[in-house]
């Protein structure tokens, strides 16, 4: 099959910006905990891990407890890609972890990974 030369070009141009965009925001591509684990122990280590490296400085996580509390959680050293923290003290209940963070291309993204907490 064969295609005139300026419809190809026009269906090629929007395919190479969403795959540059892409490449360009950070994405979150694992996490600890999982989203919607369930966690039968009063810590756990918090490790999120994006597709690109990260600015640390300006990039953060904070834990939303059960009863809506929210506490800016101290970022560890660790790989370039990663934010890295540890949260104690969990009592039963869903808590939530939100990262906000910037990336090498200069955007910030943000969201959220929901956890339980049962013991
Ligand atoms: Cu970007």
């Amino acid at each position: 099959m064969t295609m005139p030369r300026s419809y190809l070009y026009f269906l090629a141009v929007p395919l190479v910006f969403v795959a540059d965009a892409a490449f360009a925001h950070a994405i979150v591509v694992a996490s600890t905990p999982l989203p919607n684990e369930t966690i039968a122990a009063s810590e756990t280590e918090v490790e999120v891990r994006f597709n690109s490296r990260v600015d640390r400085a300006r990039s953060r996580l904070t834990l939303v407890g059960p009863g809506g509390a929210s506490v800016v959680l101290p970022l560890a050293d660790g790989a370039a890609e990663t934010l890295k923290s540890r949260a104690s003290g969990l009592e039963d209940g869903r808590y939530r972890i939100l990262w906000q963070t910037l990336s090498v291309d200069g955007h910030i993204t943000h969201g959220e990974i929901s956890f339980q907490v049962k013991r």
